[in-house]
C-alpha cells in the first residue's frame, strides 16, 4: 500500500515536509548538531558545500571533505526533533517518493552527533570529549514505537529502584551506541560515558531559577547510581532519541559531546567556541576513515 498523502508528506516540490530536502541532497555519512549555526562552522572546513536548504531550526550542508560526501543537518534541540528528523532522512533514503512504497533494499546511513553538554560527576572537567557509549532516555519518544527488544530492561529496573522513581514523569529506557562507530570514535582524547537525555533544559536537568523540583535530589540521584561499573556521565537532550530511532530504523549512530558545564562543582568552560570547534575538528578527522 503506498503512504498516504497525510502520513508521508512531501512538499510542492516534492521535497521532505520538515526538512526541505530531495534525496539527492543528502550524503550517507550525517553530523548532527543541535545550533543551525553550528552546521556552517562544520561545513567551514570542507573544501566545497554543493548543498544548502533549510526550513524551520532545520538547516542541512551537503559537501565534501577529504573527498568523503558529509551531510551537516541542525535538529534543534530536544527528542520531540529527533523524532522528525531521523524518520524523515530515513524516507528520504527507504522510500521512493513517486510509488510512495518503502524500498525493497533499504540503505544505512551513518549519524554521528556532534553537541554539547553538562557533566555529572566531579571528575569530569569542562572542554572533556565524551563520546556516550549508552543513552538512558528520560523523554518517551521511543514508548511510541515498538522497540522493547532494543532496550536494557535490568538496568531500567535497578535505575528506578535506586532513585525511587516517580512514574509521573515517563520510564527511563537505555540503548547503546553503534559499535562498529564507538571504535572509530574512541581514542585516549575521548571520554566513554553513559548519557542521560532530558526533556527540557532547567527542571528536567535539575536547575532552580525560580520553579521548585519535584525531586531536587535528582541529579545526585543520578551521578550516584552504578550499574556493573558503570555511571551516568553527562545530562544533554537528544542521545536517547538518535539511538534508539537508529536502531530500529537500521542506522548506525553515536554521540560525541564537548562537555561545557560540569553541574556538580558548578563550572563553565571558559571559551566554549573553542572547545566545540576542537570537538568538529577531532570528528572530522576521525570520519575520514569511519
Ligand atoms: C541545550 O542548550 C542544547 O545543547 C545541547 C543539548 O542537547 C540541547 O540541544 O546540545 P546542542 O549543543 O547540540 O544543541
Amino acid at each position: 500500500m503506498p503512504l498516504l498523502p497525510s502520513e508521508l508528506i512531501l512538499n510542492e516540490d516534492q521535497s521532505i515536509y520538515h526538512l526541505n530536502l530531495h534525496p539527492e541532497d543528502i550524503a550517507d555519512t550525517i553530523i548532527t548538531v543541535g545550533d543551525p549555526d553550528r552546521v556552517k562552522m562544520v561545513t567551514s572546513y570542507f573544501d566545497s558545500v554543493e548543498v544548502k536548504k533549510g526550513k524551520r531550526e532545520f538547516v542541512t550542508h551537503t559537501g565534501h571533505y577529504k573527498g568523503k560526501r558529509l551531510t551537516v543537518i541542525s535538529t534543534g534541540i530536544g527528542t520531540d526533533n529527533i523524532d522528525i528528523v531521523l524518520n524523515e532522512l530515513d524516507a528520504l533514503v527507504n522510500i521512493d517518493f513517486k510509488t510512495r512504497k518503502v524500498k525493497e533494499e533499504l540503505k544505512q546511513l551513518k549519524l554521528i552527533r556532534v553537541g554539547t553538554s553538562g557533566a555529572l560527576q566531579p571528575e569530569i572537567e569542562v572542554d572533556t570529549f565524551l563520546m556516550s557509549e549508552y543513552a538512558i532516555g528520560f523523554d518517551n519518544l521511543l514508548h511510541f514505537y515498538d522497540s522493547s527488544h532494543l532496550q536494557y530492561h535490568e538496568v531500567q529496573k535497578a535505575f528506578l529502584e535506586y532513585t525511587q522513581w516517580s512514574s509521573a514523569k515517563s520510564t527511563p529506557y537505555v540503548i547503546k551506541a553503534d559499535n562498529e562507530l564507538l571504535e572509530a570514535f574512541a581514542s585516549d582524547q575521548v571520554l566513554m560515558g553513559v548519557t542521560a537525555t532530558k526533556v527540557g533544559f532547567y527542571g528536567p536537568q535539575g536547575r532552580k531559577l525560580r520553579l521548585e523540583l519535584q525531586d531536587p535530589d535528582l541529579n545526585h540521584k543520578l551521578s550516584s547510581f552504578r550499574y556493573k561499573g558503570r555511571m551516568i556521565t553527562n545530562l544533554e537532550m537528544e542521545t536517547s532519541g538518535i539511538y534508539g530511532l537508529s536502531r530500529l530504523l537500521g542506522h548506525q549512530a553515536v554521540s560525541m559531546n564537548c562537555i561545557l558545564a560540569n553541574r556538580y562543582n558548578g563550572t563553565f568552560s571558559e571559551n566554549p567556541e573553542k572547545a566545540v570547534k576542537k570537538l568538529i575538528e577531532y570528528v572530522l578527522e576521525h570520519l575520514t576513515v569511519a
